[in-house]
């Protein structure tokens, strides 16, 4: 690497920090800067991430060295195979520092609390001055959620995310909401349709950095979790524009009324499958809510599907790791429901006779993706049901998902369908019964198990479940008023179906197979 004249900032900038209008980059010269860029073994292990995870952050991140570079930055690029590479962010800095005798250290935050605390010691380890930047690619920042979040014993999201309308502007005509209500979400809960033909999203074919890339990680990682046949993800700028084009041209319409439907083998849908790219730095939240509003201004697309998809990313992402950074560190241990259950192989390996949980696990190893139903009210509504211990189910998100980082991942796992926080984030447990993935989904209708028998033989696991899952937690959920009334229900029941429904639960359970250590992390 040619010197650089006088003592530069060296500026690290982490594979979800692909932005080149990230804070530490975008004021700084060119001729007197130095971003490094560090494909490390301890971000790809510290859980045995799914072979597409892996594949689509070290080719989006050479993409974007490339991307820089092109514009005129100095970008130092370690990668994996480096053989003087040390594993870690720290031992690379070390060594970068070595090469570049940097005046001082910028870079912005991290979005995981693991990172952020090994960031936190820079300042005592380097003998220079390290400058911690906020990310500013978020529209809440850190400090204004604490704020928010200051007092309240309930963490509606619904309230912040009206917050986050009024301070974007998005949606809004005046000081009211466009349309006169805040959400449409009533009209955004059709079963699937039979006639239902979902666009295909633009797949992206592999090129050279790409295939250098997976040939890497089919080397390194070959025995993590997932395939790579179906690599398709959009790994530069360019790319993950032309999918969001694709996803407003031809999917947002109808978005909003089947956001919470399920269909076999249909692993997308009318879903943006944006998340991925938003996630590592190639696309803008922002800009997506405005190219959404813009659609509905134009009449392009209607209220009740804009609303839908500008509350999932400036309500629901920007509170979920608002949540999460005012939660942390209890939040990875936190367990509110004593839930000790191990998580069973077939979250591996698709293996049970559930057909819904073995589609929702094909696609999530083929793709590295599930939309965000099959994750809540298949995979998750299961976890909850069965008490699976939240650190296993939290270790499994965070490997399975191309999308995922634990600042999403977490929340969502821990508080949205654990409950384990106790519930400051959801006011009730996301419990259903096999009624609700029947009326949501085909999944059923070809399932070994039938969702209108109770108990028994043939049962669809999800009913008795639901009723042993509301049994064992009356002491906590009673009170709350949201789901208090179940109780009635129960009482109603009698001792001789609830024993039926208890028994059918416990024989269930009996059957799960515990999974074998080692799938989501070294043992
Ligand atoms: P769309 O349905 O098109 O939604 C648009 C965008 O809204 C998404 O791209 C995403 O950025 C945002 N969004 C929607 N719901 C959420 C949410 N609950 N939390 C945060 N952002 C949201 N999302 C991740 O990005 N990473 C994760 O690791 C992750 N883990 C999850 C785990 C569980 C248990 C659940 C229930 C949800 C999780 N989600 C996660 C949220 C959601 O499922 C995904 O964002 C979504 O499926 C991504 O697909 P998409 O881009 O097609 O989303
Ligand atoms: C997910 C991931 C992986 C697998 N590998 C790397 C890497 O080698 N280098 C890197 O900079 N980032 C990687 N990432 C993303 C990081 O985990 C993510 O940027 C931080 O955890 C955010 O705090
Ligand atoms: Fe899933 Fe039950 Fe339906 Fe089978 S019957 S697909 S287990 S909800």
């Amino acid at each position: 690497m040619a010197s650089t004249p006088s003592r530069p900032i060296l500026i690290p900038v982490l594979g979800d920090q692909l932005t080149p209008t990230i804070a530490s980059i975008r004021d700084r010269a060119k001729d007197d800067t130095v971003i490094l860029m560090m494909e490390v073994w301890d971000e790809a292990t510290y859980v045995r991430h799914h072979k597409q995870k892996i594949a689509l952050i070290f080719s989006a991140m050479r993409h974007f060295a490339a991307e820089l570079r092109d514009a005129g930055w100095k970008v130092d690029y370690v990668e994996l195979n480096d053989p003087d590479n040390s594993g870690s962010f720290t031992g690379e800095l070390f060594r970068a520092v070595e090469r570049h005798d940097p005046r001082a250290v910028h870079v912005v935050e991290a979005g995981e609390w693991r990172v952020q605390q090994a960031i936190f010691e820079w300042p005592d380890k380097f003998d220079m001055p390290v400058e911690i930047l906020p990310d500013d690619r978020f529209i809440c920042s850190i400090a204004e959620f604490r704020d928010w979040a200051e007092g309240r014993d309930h963490l509606t999201m619904e309230y912040f995310y009206r917050e986050m309308r009024r301070k974007t502007g998005l949606l809004m005509d005046g000081e009211k909401p466009a349309g006169g209500k805040w959400n449409y979400d009533a009209q955004n809960r059709k079963p699937p349709a039979g006639d239902m033909v979902p666009p295909e999203r633009p797949l992206f074919e592999a090129d050279a950095i790409t295939r250098q890339v997976i040939a890497l990680v089919a080397d390194k990682f070959g025995d993590h979790f997932g395939t790579l046949e179906k690599f398709r993800w959009p790994v530069n700028r360019e790319e993950a524009e032309k999918a969001a084009d694709a996803f407003f041209a031809e999917r947002l319409g109808r978005f909003g009324p089947y956001q919470d439907a399920m269909v076999h083998d249909e692993d997308q849908l009318y879903h943006s499958l944006l998340s991925t790219s938003l996630n590592c730095g190639l696309l803008d939240p922002l800009d997506l809510c405005r190219r959404a509003e813009q659609a509905y201004r134009d009449g392009d697309a209607p209220l009740n599907s804009v609303e839908g998809f500008i509350r999932q990313i400036i309500g629901w992402r920007e509170y979920i790791r608002g949540f999460y950074w005012t939660m942390m560190p209890g939040l990875q241990t936190a367990n509110a429901l004593d839930a000790t259950r191990p998580l069973p192989e077939f979250y591996w390996t698709g293996e049970t006779d559930m057909r819904c949980l073995a589609d929702c696990v094909r696609s999530t190893r083929d793709n590295a993706h599930a939309h965000h139903i099959q994750r809540l009210m298949v995979l998750g509504n299961f976890a909850l049901l069965a008490g699976l211990r939240p650190e296993e189910v939290q270790d499994w998100y965070l490997v399975v998902y191309a999308d995922a980082y634990e600042w999403v991942e977490l929340p969502n796992v821990s508080a949205m369908i654990l409950y384990a926080d106790g519930g400051k984030l959801a006011t009730k447990p996301y419990a259903a019964s096999g009624n609700y993935i029947n009326k949501m989904s085909d999944y059923c209708g070809q399932c070994t198990y039938s969702p209108n028998k109770k108990t028994g033989e043939g049962a669809c696991p999800f009913n008795p479940l639901y009723w042993h899952f509301m049994a064992r937690h009356r002491d906590k959920l009673e009170s709350n008023h949201r789901i208090g009334r179940i109780y009635a229900t129960w009482d109603r029941m009698g001792e001789a179906k609830q024993h039926e429904y208890l028994e059918s639960a416990e024989a269930f359970l009996a059957t799960l197979e515990p999974a074998t250590s080692g799938w989501a992390r070294e043992e």
